[in-house]
């Protein structure tokens, strides 16, 4: 059994929906349980700003699946959302992104984990820290000292 984290965003056809609805597909996931979510999260889009807000949260999840078995998981959600995989930096309906996986340092063209813009992107390192303030982001450090230099701004809290 691992622990991993999801970072989820949104930012097209009723996000809060969108991510809502992400999270109980998540909880129907074979041989995986949530054991806890953050709050919803508006953020300013990082990249062009020409799109809506984004509305982002993170589940933490126990499982017994591989990470590349996780990451199909993943995408079949995103499919069922309707995610059409458009500009790099674009609007989405649905964005599921592996953001740790245990203590696991990996990268190959699928997969790399931790996610390789997690400590840059207080969009998931704050509903990450509300969940769990001290966890440390393998190969990154303590997530208190990389919120500690960042803008955190940005991030606005709902509910
Ligand atoms: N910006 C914010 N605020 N939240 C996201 O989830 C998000 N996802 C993305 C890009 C386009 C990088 N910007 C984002 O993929």
């Amino acid at each position: 059994m691992k622990i991993a984290y999801i970072g989820l965003g949104s930012n097209m056809h009723s996000p809060i929906k969108q991510i809502k609805s992400a999270i109980k597909l998540i909880e129907e996931i074979v041989s995986t349980e949530i054991t806890d979510v953050s709050s919803l999260y508006k953020s300013k889009p990082v990249g062009p700003q020409d799109q809506d807000d984004y509305i982002n949260a993170v589940v933490k999840i126990e499982t017994e699946l591989m990470p590349y078995e996780l990451l199909e998981r993943m995408q079949e959600i995103e499919k069922q959302h309707g995610r059409i995989r458009g500009e790099r930096w674009g609007p989405r309906v649905i964005d599921l992104d592996i953001l740790m996986f245990g203590n696991k340092i990996m990268t190959d063209q699928k997969l790399t984990i931790p996610h390789p813009e997690i400590h840059n992107r207080s969009f998931v390192l704050v509903p990450l820290a509300e969940i769990d303030s001290d966890c440390e982001i393998p190969g990154k450090g303590p997530i208190s000292d990389l919120l500690a230099t960042i803008d955190k701004s940005n991030v606005v809290q709902l509910q």
